[in-house]
């Protein structure tokens, strides 16, 4: 029974020391290299191979080495094969700090200061304090419960969206696709980490972006699919957006010739809100490795119906 690791090759091998200590009597296997195939329980992926099944006959888990498993096409495994997101404190802190750092800059107006500088202009716009501002945070899972908690105690008015209803203390939370439009009313600025999914696809688009409050900020963090460019370029242009910080595009990078490399008011970073991090990512495959021998539930199992 034997472990493969397919991401990330300076990463995977971090990953390899760390099971050798941790966890020796698990071969592991940094693809390509996978030992006997047929031996293969468990894969961690990012991009798995285009045929897994065919690789891996006896494939147990499918671990994904992000949090999203919207790189899987699940219609094309096997549905008794449990697929596993990534749930580990590393990535929830990174995205901490990168959500954090997007909303202050949005909150006190950089993207508007730097096309000022650029232009030589000197002009104080008044200072506005976070109690007095409402950020919206869609997706209320691991990561937006995280960062909620972190702007809580910037004292910004907070609200909060996903499926299911939801309560924590301190957000106004709203769930479902009727309760959107009250949602998004009050949102100044906008934080989306919601995984890819058939319902969430193209989400970030024209009417959504009418529904918010006019020059609202936007931070985009779920995935590049979740946005529809060149609403967001109309949005931009009309003034209803009044500046947007993207780490995800479709696709990733952009082509040379795309519009948000350049316009002043987008700011693009190279998917790396967060990154999963081995020391704590070992950790929590192995704890799973153990209750899958176990027969218990496993952390972070994808609902296949739901799509994450
Ligand atoms: P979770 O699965 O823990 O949470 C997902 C949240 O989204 C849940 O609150 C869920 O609702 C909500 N949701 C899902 N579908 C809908 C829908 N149709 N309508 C409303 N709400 C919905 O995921 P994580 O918090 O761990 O991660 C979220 C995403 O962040 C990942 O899928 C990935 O795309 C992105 N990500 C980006 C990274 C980056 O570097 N840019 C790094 C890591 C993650 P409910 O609570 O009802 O289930
Ligand atoms: C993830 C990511 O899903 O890095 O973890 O996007």
């Amino acid at each position: 029974m034997s472990i493969v690791y397919k991401a990330d090759p300076t990463r995977g091998a971090v990953w390899a020391r760390l099971f050798a200590e941790r966890m020796p009597e698990m071969p592991f296997h940094l693809w390509p290299e996978t030992g006997d195939p047929a031996a293969v329980r468990y894969l961690v992926a990012w991009q798995p191979p285009a045929d897994i099944m065919g690789t891996f006959p006896n494939l147990e888990v499918l671990f994904s080495v992000g949090a999203g498993a919207d790189q899987f096409d699940l219609s094309h495994l096997p549905s008794g094969l449990p697929v596993v997101r990534m749930i580990e404190p590393g990535l929830v802190s990174g995205m901490v700090e990168y959500v954090t750092l997007a909303v202050l800059a949005l909150h006190r107006d950089f993207p508007l200061y730097r096309e000022q500088q650029q232009a030589r202009v000197w002009n104080a716009l008044p200072v506005r304090l976070a109690p007095t501002r409402r950020v919206g945070v869609m997706g209320l899972g691991v990561l937006g419960r995280a960062v909620l908690e972190r702007l809580a105690g910037f004292g910004f008015a907070l609200s909060g969206w996903s499926r299911s209803p939801r309560s924590i203390p301190g957000v106004e939370c709203h769930a479902g696709p009727e309760a959107l439009p009250r949602f998004l009313a009050g949102c100044e600025i906008l934080v989306c980490l919601l995984p890819l999914t058939a319902a969430t696809r193209g989400i970030l688009d024209r009417r959504l972006f009418a529904a918010l409050p006019r020059g609202a900020g936007l931070v985009n963090v779920g995935r590049g699919p979740h946005l529809v460019a060149e609403d967001l370029l109309a949005a931009l242009e009309e003034g209803q957006i009044s500046a947007a910080i993207l780490d995800v595009t479709d696709p990733e990078p952009p082509p040379p010739e795309h519009p948000f490399w350049t316009h002043p008011r987008i700011w693009l970073t190279p998917h790396t809100a967060s990154m999963t991090q081995p020391e704590t990512a070992v950790e929590a495959v192995i704890a799973n490795l153990r209750r899958h021998a176990r027969g218990e539930p496993l952390q972070g199992l994808v609902d296949r119906g739901a799509g994450y």
